[in-house]
């Protein structure tokens, strides 16, 4: 390793990227830069963005197909859903999921959200099996102590793999609620069902409030959710500890350093003083 003592001369210099072989790249997306910043404004405005057909019905239906075999057990409690299926540790188990996680139209909203090297922080399947209630309103980030209003630490897609109606079970969102201080939801806010056809998703900073509906329909609703956060906080499920060093090797470059395979500059994520991603040379 060279040395050069002239890279850190002050407290200052520990903001810089000092790392000796993985620097943080600018990332560039392929995606027009106009359409992004739209998505982003909308976003401002209302604390949350949809975004339409974003995938096509052959694709969801073929999502579909790789994860019905792995939909099998219900939540554990009213948050999870009785009538609830989910997979956790997805990263483990597909790759199917990949190309929500990294998709280019996400990860341009997340570039002006958090800083370099954001996380992957929970990447759940949830199947809403009919007769489920509505899940509790909630904000993804709140288990983050930090006191509100502030600045999301995380950030949520829900991809509709099912179209998502009214009577089966769509997200419901409070849009505005991303400001509330301490604010619960009440009888008179108004609640938004995000209503879309599949292949579409929604975006959403952890402070909106939200929850799962109720589904009185015959069938279930798929949906897929990536959940983010910024590099400087706990991921919610634990990637690093929880998905093995040759599964790891086979993803792209942008999704091992979003399961923790990155640092923030200078040290955060740090392996016995060198970058985690040396772990993955053989
Ligand atoms: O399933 C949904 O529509 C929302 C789920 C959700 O918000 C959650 O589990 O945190
Ligand atoms: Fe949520």
């Amino acid at each position: 390793m060279s040395l050069d003592p002239t890279l850190v001369t002050n407290i200052d210099d520990l903001q810089k990227d000092i790392a000796g072989t993985f620097r943080v790249d600018k990332p560039k997306r392929d995606i027009d830069p106009e359409i992004s910043a739209s998505d982003w404004q909308f976003l401002q405005e209302h604390g949350y963005v949809m975004i339409k057909n974003l995938i096509s019905d052959e694709e969801c239906a073929e999502i579909k197909k790789e994860l019905s075999p792995l939909l099998t057990h219900t939540g554990r409690n009213a948050f999870e859903g009785v009538k609830t299926q989910r997979i956790y540790a997805t990263i483990r188990k597909t790759r199917i999921c990949d190309q929500l996680v990294t998709h280019p139209r996400i990860l341009a909203l997340l570039d002006r959200m958090f800083m370099p090297n954001y996380l992957l922080s929970q990447l759940q399947v949830i199947n809403i099996l009919p007769g489920e209630a509505e899940q509790f309103l909630h904000a993804d980030d709140s288990f983050y102590p930090v006191p509100r209003p502030r600045a999301p630490l995380g950030a949520a897609t829900i991809w509709a793999i099912d179209d998502f109606t009214s009577e089966n079970g769509a997200t419901r969102l409070i849009p505005g609620s991303q400001n509330w201080g301490d604010q619960r939801p009440s009888d008179s806010d108004k609640i938004l069902p995000a209503v879309m056809p599949k292949g579409s998703v929604i975006f959403y900073g952890g402070t909106l409030w939200h929850g799962g509906g109720a589904n009185e329909s015959d069938d279930a609703r798929l949906a897929i959710t990536a959940q983010y956060c910024e590099p400087w906080v706990r991921q919610q499920e634990n990637y690093t500890l929880g998905t093995p060093l040759e599964t790891v090797r086979t993803l792209s470059p942008e999704l091992q350093a979003m399961l923790g395979y990155s640092i923030l500059p200078p040290y955060i994520g740090m392996v016995n003083g060198v970058h985690p991603k040396r772990l993955l040379k053989t």
